[in-house]
Parts: structure tokens; C-alpha cells; sequence
């Protein structure tokens, strides 16, 4: 059995997972950066594909996945803010993604995308705006493998939590658990140092860190990824674990 010592820190953690959003990355030397991401201890890479239509901002494109896709065995988890979500999730499967969530605001036949997501055997997700109510997971539930929830308006990094969302977070956990799904909830927007606790109090599993966090600037990304250890770890105090 393995000692708490050669544990990785995310199983001591309850299997929080830490998701670095790559649009935050020195995209200028992005192989180097996801290298160090990987040596300090992180779980998953965010990739935040936008059309410039859905949200006004376009920071990365496919081409880069695609090249990205060699370089590393991280899983790849890709969350789609894009008009054209089938279009979209062809390209990423064929690049080979691990998960996948798109938009509900956005997917006019999300039942039907869901399941070509299912039908690649790519972990499909919804997406949820601050704004949109958790009713819109209500029929397609058994769907789904993980929810993401935005507590920040979608299309830019560096942005205040909306402070709503951490309620919708924990909306979100009571409303699986009555539902009798044990899904994942990923967190995207302002996961900082500060936010993680209350967001891991109240249910959230994956965290998206950005410029709040894992690339903050005062810290290495081996230092930040530590104090984000140290921040779920507080976060599961209150959460009782
Ligand atoms: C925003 C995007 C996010 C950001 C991330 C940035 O539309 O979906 O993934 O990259 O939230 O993190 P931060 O700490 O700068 O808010
Ligand atoms: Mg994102």
C-alpha cells in the first residue's frame, strides 16, 4: 500500500484535479511551459477553442492542439465556445481528446452532439454560463460525464469571479446528487488562490487555473501548482473530507 509520502498529491487530495487553461501559457514557448506543467504535478491541459462569433476573442487555434498533441501524455480537455460545436468536436476527436464540453447556450441539438462526443469515446460535458440555469442539464443528464461551470462570463482570462456561482456551484452538487449521478464538476474562471477553497467546499472536482493561479506571476508554476495543493486542501477541510 502506498505511504502518504509516494502518493501523488492529487490522490491525497480527494481527486481534486488541476486543468492549467493553455490560452494563459507563454504561448511563445508553449512546449517548454506545458514540460514544466507536467513535472509539477498537474492533472489535465484546458484548451479554451473560441470562434471570435460565440465569444469575441479567438486565443488558440487547432493547428496548435494538433502539434501540442504529440508533446505530451496529458489528457487534453477541451472546452468548446464555439457557434459550430459539431464542427468542431470532429476536428478535436480526430486530433485525439480525452473530454470534451460544449456550450448549451450555444449547441441548438445538444442531445445529438452529446452523443457524437459518446460515440467517439471522448468524456462529453455541458458547459453552463453564469447566467443559464442548471434546468438546462435536466434531459440530457445521463449523457454526461462531467458539468462545467463558468463563474466567469466566457472569452477572457483575468476576469472576477461572478459571485453567484459559487451558490450555482453547490446548486450544481445537490442537484447530481438528487439526480443519483456522481458527475465531476469542473470550475473555469477566477480559480485563484483565493476562490479554491470556497469552490471545493461546495463541490467543485476539476479546476481550471489561468491567470489567477497556476500562471500567476509572482510565483513559479511549480510554486503556484503547491499552493493550489494547499488551497483544495483547505477547501476539503469545510467540505468535511
Ligand atoms: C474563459 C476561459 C477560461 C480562462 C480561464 C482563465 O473564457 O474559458 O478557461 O482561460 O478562466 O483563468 P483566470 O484565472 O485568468 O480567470
Ligand atoms: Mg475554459
Amino acid at each position: 500500500m502506498p505511504t502518504p509520502e509516494s502518493q501523488s498529491p492529487n490522490a491525497i487530495n480527494n481527486n481534486i484535479r488541476i486543468a492549467p487553461s493553455v490560452m494563459c501559457a507563454d504561448l511563445c514557448n508553449l512546449e517548454k511551459d506545458i514540460q514544466l506543467l507536467e513535472k509539477s504535478g498537474i492533472d489535465l491541459l484546458h484548451f479554451d477553442l473560441m470562434d471570435a462569433h460565440f465569444v469575441p476573442n479567438m486565443p488558440i487555434g487547432l493547428a496548435l492542439i494538433e502539434q501540442l498533441r504529440d508533446k505530451t501524455d496529458c489528457e487534453f480537455d477541451i472546452h468548446l465556445m464555439v457557434d459550430n460545436n459539431d464542427f468542431f468536436v470532429e476536428a478535436v476527436a480526430k486530433i485525439g481528446v480525452q473530454q470534451i464540453a460544449v456550450h448549451a447556450e450555444s449547441a441548438i441539438h445538444l442531445d445529438r452532439t452529446l452523443s457524437v462526443i459518446e460515440g467517439y469515446d471522448i468524456k462529453a460535458g455541458v458547459a453552463l454560463n453564469p447566467a443559464t440555469p442548471l434546468s438546462a442539464l435536466t434531459y440530457v443528464v445521463d449523457r454526461l460525464d462531467f458539468v462545467l461551470i463558468m463563474t466567469v462570463n466566457p472569452g477572457f482570462a483575468g476576469q472576477k469571479l461572478v459571485p453567484a456561482t459559487l451558490q450555482k456551484i453547490s446548486d450544481c452538487r445537490a442537484y447530481l446528487d438528487k439526480q443519483g449521478v456522481n458527475l465531476p464538476i469542473e470550475v473555469d474562471g477566477n480559480v485563484s488562490f483565493e476562490n479554491i477553497p470556497k469552490m471545493v467546499a461546495v463541490g467543485a472536482d476539476i479546476l481550471v487555473g489561468g491567470s489567477s493561479s497556476v500562471f500567476q506571476k509572482s510565483g513559479s508554476r511549480t510554486e503556484n501548482v503547491q499552493r493550489i495543493h494547499q488551497a483544495i486542501s483547505l477547501g476539503l477541510e469545510d467540505r468535511g473530507v
